[in-house]
């Protein structure tokens, strides 16, 4: 049995999971009390964030990698094309850029909006991660502009990727996502798969800031 270890990004993995109908568990864990205080957690993952995945033998960390293997693994799967495809390129961009460009910056915004002490909210990295989030976020704005997808004419999962940065930039606060954007998130996460996803995540789906 898949089992999806914790919330925060691992919606990322249940979506995938949701999307390819294949039967999976999600192990809640709650970061704030402390995964120290959840030893069978930190035998997965003895970094102690989250999502992790188990499958079998298989124990894996990183939302991305992890949703790369559950398709090339228990595939094959329209949401991931094929080398050869002419949606390969952007495709496996913007699955990337999604985490490495998208919701790792606004992690740290949302940290620094919400968790800083009161004196560093603005600080220097605040801003950088801010001024991360916004760059990057350009690549997507002219992608919007030429297709309705980040890989073109269909749902991906580079969409997943991407959509969980945006609903993440939603709760950091301080972000505004133009018309086009807010239309493709609407648009991808009025998704069956996605409403299943949120049916799991329930912690995730409770403190979902509303529009
Ligand atoms: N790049 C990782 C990011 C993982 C990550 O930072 N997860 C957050 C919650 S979504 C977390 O566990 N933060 C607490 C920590 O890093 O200790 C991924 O995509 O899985």
């Amino acid at each position: 049995m898949i089992t999806v270890w914790g919330e925060g990004r691992g919606l990322r993995v249940v979506w995938l999971l949701e999307e390819m109908g294949l039967a999976y568990r999600l192990r809640p864990v709650d970061l704030f009390k402390g995964a120290e205080s959840d030893p069978e957690f930190l035998a997965v993952n003895p970094g102690g964030f989250i999502p992790a995945m188990t499958d079998g033998g298989v124990t894996m960390v990183e939302s991305i990698a992890i949703m790369e293997y559950l398709m090339a693994r228990h595939g094959p799967t329209a949401l991931a094309p094929a080398p050869g495809d002419a949606a390969f390129p952007l495709y496996q961009q913007f699955l990337h850029l999604g985490e490495a460009g998208l919701a790792t910056a606004a992690y740290y915004v949302l940290g620094a909006r919400h968790f800083a002490p009161p004196g560093q909210r603005d600080n220097w990295t605040a801003g950088q991660a801010l001024r991360g989030f916004e760059s990057r976020m350009r690549l997507v704005t002219r992608q919007l502009e030429r297709a309705p997808y980040m890989a073109g004419e269909a749902f991906t999962a580079a969409d997943i990727s991407v959509s969980y940065a945006l609903l993440l930039s939603k709760r950091a606060g301080g972000i505004t996502l133009d018309a086009a954007t807010q239309a493709y998130l609407a648009r991808t996460t009025a998704r069956d798969g996605y409403k299943r996803a949120l049916d799991t995540c329930t912690a995730t789906r409770d403190s979902a800031p509303e529009d």
